[in-house]
């Protein structure tokens, strides 16, 4: 049985952690009450993506804090990590599980409701479901689809949701009203002055709601 917890899902942005780094900003995250840390970076080739990957490794240890990363399976395998999330316009997610086996953990960005009936419950363990919000975090995002497109993605997915695009701690209570699991953040965290108590104040939000 694979074990995650996706209330506070830390998406890794190169660009906005800057000089702080990705590593620093996700071991600060992490104290603070981050759930499960992705790493998402674009433009980085597999070398670094392992490398980038091992640094996080060692800052998560023993945190219990899963390690995900974005589109690169070879780099997820190379790793070990805990798993990997892929989009629609990625490898097919099939084809993810296959090369990752059975342990690792696979999620999948679907943005309509059409995307979501159709995920294998049995080759994806979590779907991350979005933008809520038009952000500029993602530049090419598809088109908003706010709490009532949420509730009802959520509602015909197989597996486990994660809400993400401009969410931010005080969406906490819409998010799990609409029957996701937890809250997606990238620039919430990612650039703040100070990513430990960004993550807190998140994480103190979503244990207020879900009380
Ligand atoms: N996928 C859909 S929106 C998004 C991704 C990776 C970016 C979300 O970033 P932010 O800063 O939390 O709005
Ligand atoms: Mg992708």
């Amino acid at each position: 049985m694979k074990r995650f917890d996706l209330s506070l899902y830390l998406v890794l942005d190169r660009d906005l952690c800057g000089s702080l780094g990705m590593v620093e900003t996700a071991r600060l995250a992490v104290s603070g009450g981050v759930t499960m840390v992705q790493l998402r970076d674009k433009l980085a080739t597999t070398e670094e993506m392992i490398a980038t990957g091992r640094a996080l490794k060692s800052a998560l240890a023993g945190s219990g804090v899963p390690l995900i990363i974005n589109d690169d399976v070879e780099a997820a395998v190379a790793l070990a990590a805990d798993g990997i999330h892929v989009g629609q316009d990625d490898l097919a997610a099939a084809t993810v599980r296959q090369r990752v086996g059975p342990e690792m953990i696979v999620g999948l960005s679907v943005e309509t409701e059409e995307l979501a009936r159709r995920v294998d419950p049995s080759t994806i363990d979590y779907v991350g479901i979005g933008p809520v919000f038009a952000t500029a975090t993602k530049p090419d995002h598809k088109e908003p689809i706010g709490f009532d497109g949420l509730a009802r993605i959520v509602a015909v997915a197989p597996v486990p949701a994660v809400a993400i695009g401009g969410v931010k701690g005080a969406h906490a209570g819409p998010v799990f009203a609409a029957g996701a699991k937890g809250l997606a953040v990238v620039s919430a965290v990612c650039g703040q002055p100070d990513p430990m108590a960004a993550a807190r104040s998140i994480a103190e939000e979503i244990e207020r709601v879900r009380r």
